[in-house]
This record gives structure tokens, sequence and C-alpha cells, in this order.
């Protein structure tokens, strides 16, 4: 089968709220334009994008599983879950899909906390600290290596 050429990009919990509070670590922009510069930078290399965000981990691993039946890769900020959870970390090895991971702030300037990523490993691309713009670098990166022009 070919793959397809649909990615799925997931927002983890409290990100619905970008936009509205903290515009000093995270910006103006909000959930919607994360969702929108990542479905342009998509479109440009002819993919679409799938956007779920949600404040409750058992959605997520039920979207990434899904992911299975009909994505090439998942784009993945998971908020504050990147530091606690290990059920989605294996839900991430699990699908067996090509995964970049993006933090708007950047994580290693911040607290001690932030500095571990549980995703990280599992993740061949990583941004960090590029803001909203970080979604369409990763992007790009997770589309060249889903069409084979760099090595993952
Ligand atoms: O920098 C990022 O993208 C983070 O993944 C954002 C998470 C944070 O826990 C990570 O350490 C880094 C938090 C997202 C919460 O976003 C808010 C936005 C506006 C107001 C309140 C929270």
């Amino acid at each position: 089968m070919t793959s397809p050429r649909r990615l799925l990009l997931v927002n983890g919990p409290n990100l619905n709220l970008l936009g509205t509070r903290e515009p000093a670590i995270y910006g103006t922009a909000t959930l919607a334009d994360v969702e929108r510069v990542t479905t342009d930078a998509a479109a440009r290399r002819g993919f679409e994008v799938r956007a779920v965000q949600s404040n409750h981990e058992g959605v997520l691993l039920d979207e990434i599983h899904a992911a299975r039946q009909d994505c090439a890769g998942i784009v993945i900020n998971p908020g504050g879950l990147t530091h606690t959870s290990v059920v989605l970390r294996d839900a991430l090895s699990g699908v067996g899909l090509p995964v970049a991971e993006v933090h708007i702030s950047d994580v290693r300037a911040r607290e001690d906390f932030r500095h571990h990523s549980y995703v990280a490993d599992v993740a061949l691309v990583h941004v960090v600290g590029e803001g909203v713009a970080g979604y369409a670098t990763a992007v790009a990166r997770l589309i060249d290596i889903i069409t084979g022009q760099v090595e993952g």
C-alpha cells in the first residue's frame, strides 16, 4: 500500500489556552493559528492534516492509535505530558509512524522539570523554541523523511 498523504497533528493538554495567557512564553497565536500554520505547511507539500487537541490523555492515545489506519506521520506537541507520560510515549512507539515533537517555548531554557521528554527518543524530528512557526519546520522535516528525501 502507498503511504497516505496525511499527517496527524496532536496538541496536548492546555494548548487550547494558547493566545489567552502567558504571551511572554507562548506568544499571542491561538490553537487555530497553530492548526492553520501546520495545515498550510503540509499543503505546500501535497499533504493534508487531521488536527486533534485534547486535555484528556486517553483521547490522545485513541487518536494516535487510529492514525495507523490513514496517516503517514504524526506531529505532536504533548504539552505537559511531555515530561510525565510513559503511556503517551508507548502509544507513539506502538503505532510505528514517524513522529515530530514540537515545543513552542524553549523548554531547555526553562525549569529543570521541562528538560526531560519521554517522547524525545521515539521522535525523529525535534523542534524547540521556534514559536508557532516551529510546527511548519516540523512538518517540512517530517515530510522529507516520509518521502525519503532525508534518512530518518
Ligand atoms: O512549549 C511548549 O510547547 C510546551 O509543550 C507547552 C506546555 C508545557 O507544559 C511544556 O513544558 C512546553 C504547556 C502548554 C500550556 O499552554 C498554555 C498556553 C497559554 C496559557 C496557558 C497555558
